[in-house]
């Protein structure tokens, strides 16, 4: 298993750390919000991947664990016009949309390697795309609201916008 690469933690995420929870909302019959005791204690399932980003690096064999993304958004009942989720994270205004299908089956990670994800890499908790087409910035970390949308986002670039910035800051 070779690392992840380590960025600085946005205050903002340091913050929230403590009181935090998942909301999932939007295009759905029945919002809900969850403490992080409450994820945690729902069935999970692992992911094993090649981490690869965009700029140039990746990380060999990390494995995941957590809730299935679909698990959580039947919760909440989608309508039947929910067609894209648009997945927010505590990092101000970082946020990823994705198609529906694509989000469904996603992993809401809680662990990386065995251990509680780390607030450096994204705990309490990270989406995990798991599909072929996933890039690296839709790997969101420190998600605290997943969104459901009848319509495609128009922020779908923020994340990628954002994330690429940053790492040619580094
Ligand atoms: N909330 C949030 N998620 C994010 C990012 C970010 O800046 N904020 N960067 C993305 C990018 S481009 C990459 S490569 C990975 C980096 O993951 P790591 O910090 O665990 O190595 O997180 C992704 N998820
Ligand atoms: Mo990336």
């Amino acid at each position: 298993m070779s690392e992840l690469k380590r960025h600085d933690l946005p205050p903002a995420v340091e913050r929230a750390q403590a009181d935090w929870s998942l909301c999932v909302t939007g295009a759905v019959s029945s919002e809900y919000t969850l403490s992080h005791e409450g994820l945690v204690a729902l069935p999970t399932v692992r992911f094993d991947e090649d981490f690869v980003c965009e700029a140039d690096w990746f990380a060999e064999g990390v494995s995941w664990r957590g809730v299935d993304a679909g698990v959580l958004l039947d919760r909440a009942e989608p309508t039947p016009e929910a067609s894209f989720g648009l997945v927010h994270a505590l990092d101000s205004s970082y946020a990823c949309g994705l198609p529906l299908d694509r989000l469904r089956r996603s992993v809401l990670a809680l662990e990386l390697d065995g251990k509680p994800l780390s607030p450096v890499h994204g705990g309490p908790a990270r989406l995990v795309p798991t599909d072929s087409r996933r890039d690296c910035w839709e790997s969101v970390k420190w998600v605290r609201e997943i969104e459901l949308l009848a319509d495609r986002p128009d922020s779908r670039a923020t994340a990628k916008e954002l994330a690429l910035s940053r790492l040619s800051n580094d």
